[in-house]
């Protein structure tokens, strides 16, 4: 049987587990290749996956890139990793940095097209209670400025510790953060600002989620919780676009994104976002010189995109059999969808039609006042959180140096992460709680094996 033994868990979590290796239990015979094919299915990209698991893992382009596209792969891979400077510059093309910003390049968060772990590579998000950005600050802090403009300020990020158990005693901590600014150059915050801490997210597939049609995603939503399982997934939307990128879905397609972190992050502007950022009251940030208008013109924006769009997945290493199967007995595959099929593409080829694995339903879930921040993102509550891939989580170590996970990086390894978990997803969470420490392990590797 696939379940294998099961000794410790609760009689609840036991009917559950029970249930799931029945279904998986089809009448035919073999004993391996019982169970739905994500359990064992290694080509987690489809026609996007490639081997690797190198620290280079997550900056393949797409193995069906024609010669011409790998050329576009290229330039829009060294636009990535270019370091923006302050204009006026000799090196016209590349300045218009600031004035105002958060990093001078992609890459400079976005290491090797992974992630980032606190104190490092992290934004700050801000809005008033309405939803209106800080009125002196903007939607978005920035800790770094250009000679002769001061910066917003500065961030620390600290940590009250958490405690708590597994069912068979095992104890473990968790670290909440705490916030603070520092140094505000521009007045104090508004009153009642709300603060919204996130990571860079590993940007491996991403043309691939971007090709999932909107109706595969609006079907699995379930947002009055229907079927009475406890998971209601629900879009976010942006201008009547399905939101699909952000740990809040907050941009509905690349485009918007590259742009946005250009404009946002990096300062540059785009045919797309023309406007520098910066408030009224930062009156030498309106007064600097910019490197053009706009600072990055459409063609090198698209090639920065079309990177983006044709980052490939690497393919699953060895992993845990039976790990697979607890991870659906816990009803993580609730939201952490193994399955999709892509649809039509107008970026390439390869990205049509695929059946892919990345572990996400693109979904907004009630994770519970943990893990809240209290800050409205569109549609998306101070609660809810689109499930994050886990495609890649197995390779951030290696390639990124750190296992920080989370939408700010909280928890220090894979189980923190689900420790965390509360709302549509306290379930689950109790049911890592009450498994052996065996099956904790099996878990663990499975994940590690994506
Ligand atoms: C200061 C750090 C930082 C820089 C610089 C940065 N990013 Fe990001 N990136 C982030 C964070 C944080 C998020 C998540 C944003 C959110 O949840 O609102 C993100 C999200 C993304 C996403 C969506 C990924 C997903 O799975 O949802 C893409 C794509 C992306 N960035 C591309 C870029 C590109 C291209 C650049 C350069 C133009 C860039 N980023 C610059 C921090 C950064
Ligand atoms: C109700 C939906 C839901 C269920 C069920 C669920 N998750 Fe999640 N998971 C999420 C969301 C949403 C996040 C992002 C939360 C955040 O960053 O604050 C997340 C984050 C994670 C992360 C961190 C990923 C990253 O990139 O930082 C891991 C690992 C994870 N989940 C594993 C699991 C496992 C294992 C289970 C089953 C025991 C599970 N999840 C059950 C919705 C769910
Ligand atoms: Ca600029
Ligand atoms: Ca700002
Ligand atoms: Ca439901």
């Amino acid at each position: 049987m696939i379940a294998g033994p099961v000794r410790p868990f609760s009689n609840r979590f036991r009917v559950v587990l029970l249930a799931a290796a029945l279904v998986g239990c089809s009448a035919d015979a073999a004993p391996l290749a019982r169970g739905p094919a994500w359990q064992t299915a290694t080509a987690l990209g489809g026609a996007g996956t490639v081997r690797d698991n190198t620290r280079n893992a997550f900056s393949q382009p797409l193995p069906t890139l024609s010669m011409k596209e790998r050329r576009a792969f290229q330039v829009g891979n060294s636009l990535f990793n270019e370091n923006w400077v302050v204009a006026p510059a000799s090196a016209a093309g590349r300045d218009g940095l600031g004035p105002l910003f958060n990093a001078n390049s992609c890459s400079g968060c976005h290491f090797k097209d992974g992630r980032s772990a606190p104190p490092h590579g992290v934004l700050y998000r801000l809005s008033l209670p309405t939803g209106q950005p800080d009125p002196h600050y903007g939607g978005q802090f920035q800790d770094k400025a250009i000679p002769g403009v001061a910066p917003e300020g500065a961030v620390d990020q600290e940590h009250t510790i958490v405690p708590g158990a597994f069912d068979d005693g095992t104890p473990y901590t968790l670290l909440r953060p705490v916030v603070s600014f520092r140094n505000l150059a521009y007045g104090p915050l508004a009153e009642g600002v709300t603060v919204s801490a996130r990571v860079a997210p590993a940007l491996l597939g991403v043309g691939l989620l971007e090709s999932v049609p909107e109706a595969t995603v609006l079907a699995r939503a379930d947002e009055h919780d229907r079927d009475g399982d406890g998971i209601s997934g629900r879009p976010n939307r942006i201008g009547g676009r399905l939101g699909r990128f952000g740990w809040k879905a907050n941009q509905p397609d690349l485009y918007t994104q590259v742009a946005a972190a250009f404009q946002n992050d990096i300062g540059i502007t785009s045919p797309a976002f023309s406007d520098e950022v910066h408030t009224s009251r930062q009156v030498a940030a309106r007064a600097a010189p910019h490197g053009g208008q706009p600072e990055i013109d459409a063609h090198r924006l698209a090639r920065v995109v079309f990177y983006m769009q044709t980052l490939a997945v690497p393919e699953r290493r060895a992993g845990s059999r039976r790990g697979a199967v607890l991870f659906a007995a816990a009803r993580c595959d609730a939201c952490h969808t193994p399955t999709l099929q892509t649809g039509p593409s107008a970026t390439t080829a390869g990205l049509a039609y695929q059946t892919i694995h990345p572990y996400t339903d693109l979904l907004l879930h009630d994770m519970g006042e943990g893990l809240a921040d209290g800050r409205a993102d569109h549609e998306a509550t101070g609660r809810e959180w689109r499930t994050p891939p886990l495609w890649g989580v197995g390779l951030v170590e290696k390639i990124n140096g750190h296992t920080r996970f989370l939408h700010d990086g909280r928890a220090r390894n894979l189980i923190e992460a689900i420790l965390w978990h509360g709302g549509e997803a306290d379930a689950a969470r109790r049911a890592f709680l009450a498994m052996s420490k065996q099956e904790r392990a099996a878990l663990l590797a499975f994940l590690r094996s994506l």
